[in-house]
């Protein structure tokens, strides 16, 4: 089967130059992750290729032609106004930071959310021109949450996955997005939905329920006749391209040498992130500041390397991140610093590979404190460069990657003070102790590796679709309405049973309120008074209910609490299908659903002839539920 990645970014991005336009590799943790994996299993990726030429050129034409021929690398044509208004607007003004739990930065407008809609409109387009019979689709991230409903709309038995690389986040807070509906309808068109945890799984779980009210399993839901699947499946790094290089690459071995000569008798603690402020750069900042100042025996015996790479900085909040860390940067040094002694050194470029994994070999502590974060993959690549060696890494318990790497030191980044404490301990460990943890977290890294990652992952889509074509519609199908109405016309002596709630009325909340409107009960009168079928309405009301709404009704069967009263139409009598059972049951029930009604704000008890009902669909859905398996 081939795979076909759909991610926002292509792998290269291709750059305008002096020298004509040339491929770059493009930035961020999914390239790092899959790029080796599209490189072994061969297949395509599609996506943006960064921003084209003003005018028609044919060389740019050319070169992308050639992308897609030797390299299965498929450019989506996004004209340069889209790309601007998708890519600044809903995915990283409105999604990033409402989904890294900063609803106070998120920003909406119409505008932003018709660009987003329109580009994963040319998504799709991009990738059914080239889908072929049994190819596995698998969409990444949040620029692209529209797509598998799209794609399910155009291909409906295209197998469909897709991975949410960064946090999803609580239903409380997700909530506050224009779209939800929209954006968790557009997951679901998918066969296979997978977070990087399974916090991030149930915040999805919890916010379907609440706001498309459907309930699913630990693990699946069922929407539309068709099963979705749902996984926690944390990324990995791909670790023989960090430790490969430490072990035989030329560079790698200088650049070591030199750092070990530049901080010779100092401890090295490093920090490697977008300029991004989800990745609490001023609280580390700050938090250093506080261990030089807690801690007098480190000042000129450590040095904190920060290394940030500059990102989106069209959006105002990135260009005041960058003045901010500017300033701290200066105060730290201007503070602590003397003339042998640089207390923070700041590199705010992107650094070699080479460079990086020098960086990451030769010091003493990583020190990866976001304020949330999908995975963190820095941690990962921390952890590969470190084998047989000693260093400590220090974790955000808000980075996705916290849920498997239990042997870090984990701080909350908010607590700078508690940070700084934990960091100087952490220093002062036994060599003993800080190898133990770091070769418990090498074999982690090394096992759970981006290719294991992408394997589990297009196993388990294999399967989620395999098993949606073979086990076909758990709903029944749809009766297609022209048929039903000419079989109706044509038949001479028929039974006609309707349902009340959900078919001749819509669901409410309260019983009370779903009164048939006079349309529904002119059109009941018109099919009983011609007498051509048996017409009955059955259900759970009550015959009070029934009387009240279709007492005058004639020709009309009337079936209430689910047939335990019936009345033909002759007559208009009730008569109990059974004689009328003992009583005493209800003094011993009423007083234990009154106990769950205490229990659960918004539930209320409709007592009928033959039944009492607990109702509790207004109450809390995740509550009501619970309760509803206790009481049962
Ligand atoms: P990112 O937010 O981009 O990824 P991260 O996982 O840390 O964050 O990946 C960053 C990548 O960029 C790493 O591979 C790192 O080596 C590289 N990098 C960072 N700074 C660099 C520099 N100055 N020079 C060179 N390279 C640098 C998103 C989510 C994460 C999730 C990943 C993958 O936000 O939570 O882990 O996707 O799923």
């Amino acid at each position: 089967m081939r795979l076909v990645v759909v991610s926002n970014r292509l792998p290269l991005t291709l750059r305008g130059s002096p020298e004509g336009w040339v491929g770059e590799p493009s930035a961020g943790g999914l390239v790092t992750a899959l790029g080796p994996v599209i490189e072994r299993t061969g297949g395509l990726w599609i996506g943006w290729p960064g921003e084209g030429p003003e005018r028609a050129d044919l060389e740019h034409q050319t070169t992308l032609d050639r992308w897609e021929r030797e390299s299965g690398f498929v450019a989506v044509d996004l004209s340069r106004s889209l790309a601007t208004r998708f890519y600044q607007g809903y995915p990283n003004q409105t999604l990033w930071p409402l989904f890294h739990q900063f609803p106070s930065l998120l920003e909406f407008s119409p505008r932003s959310w018709e660009a987003y809609v329109e580009a994963n409109d040319r998504f799709r387009d991009a990738v059914v021109d080239r889908l072929q019979p049994g190819d596995l689709v698998w969409v990444h991230d949040y620029h692209l949450m529209l797509l598998p409903r799209l794609l399910r709309e155009a291909v409906p038995d295209v197998a469909i996955g897709f991975f949410l690389h960064i946090p999803f986040p609580a239903s409380e807070v997700f909530r506050i997005l224009p779209h939800r509906e929209e954006l968790l309808l557009g997951v679901l068109g998918a066969d296979y939905a997978a977070f990087q945890t399974h916090r991030h799984v149930s915040h999805f779980r919890s916010s379907v329920l609440r706001i498309l009210g459907l309930s699913s399993n630990m693990d699946r839901l069922f929407l539309e006749g068709r099963v979705v699947q749902l996984e926690a499946r944390p990324i990995g790094i791909a670790p023989e391209s960090f430790m490969g290089l430490l072990e035989s690459d030329r560079a790698v071995k200088a650049a070591l040498q030199k750092l070990r000569r530049r901080f010779e008798g100092r401890r090295i603690l490093l920090a490697v992130d977008r300029l991004d402020y989800t990745k609490g750069i001023p609280e580390r900042l700050r938090a250093y500041g506080r261990l030089l100042a807690r801690a007098p025996h480190l000042r000129g015996q450590s040095v904190l390397v920060q290394i940030a790479v500059p990102s989106r900085e069209r959006i105002p909040r990135y260009r005041e991140l960058k003045a901010q860390v500017d300033r701290l940067v200066g105060e730290i040094n201007g503070q602590f610093g003397t003339p042998e002694w640089t207390p923070v050194v700041y590199i705010r470029r992107s650094v070699s590979r080479a460079d990086l994994v020098a960086l990451y070999a030769a010091s003493d502590l990583g020190w990866v404190t976001p304020l949330r974060d999908g995975m963190n993959l820095v941690a990962k690549e921390y952890v590969a460069c470190q084998k047989d060696a000693a260093g400590v890494l220090v974790l955000s318990e808000f980075a996705g990657a916290a849920a498997e790497m239990g042997e870090a030191v984990i701080v909350n980044p908010y607590d700078e003070e508690r940070t700084a404490a934990a960091i100087e301990r952490a220093l002062a460990l036994p060599h003993e102790r800080r190898r133990e943890r770091m070769a418990a977290l090498h074999r982690r890294v090394t096992r759970n590796n981006a290719f294991a990652w992408a394997e589990r992952f297009t196993g388990d889509l294999r399967r989620a679709a395999r098993s949606r074509l073979h086990a076909g519609s758990s709903e029944p199908a749809r009766l297609p309405l022209g048929e039903a109405t000419s079989a109706f016309r044509a038949c001479r002596n028929g039974v006609l049973l309707l349902a009340y709630d959900g078919t001749l009325v819509p669901l409410a909340s309260r019983p009370s309120e779903a009164s048939p409107p006079a349309e529904l009960v002119s059109l009941l009168l018109h099919l009983g008074a011609e007498g051509r079928h048996r017409v009955a309405i059955v259900s759970g009301r009550s015959r009070v209910d029934f009387e009240r709404w279709f007492g005058d009704v004639e020709g009309l069967w009337l079936a209430a609490e689910h047939g335990a009263v019936l009345r033909p139409p002759a007559g208009h009598e009730w008569s109990a299908i059974r004689p009328s059972p003992p009583e005493d049951w209800r003094e011993h029930v009423l007083p234990v659903l009154e106990h769950y009604v205490d229990r659960t704000p918004g539930s209320f008890i409709e007592a009928k002839e033959y039944s009492l009902v607990w109702h509790y669909s207004m109450s809390d859905p995740e509550f009501g539920e619970w309760l509803a398996n206790e009481l049962v």
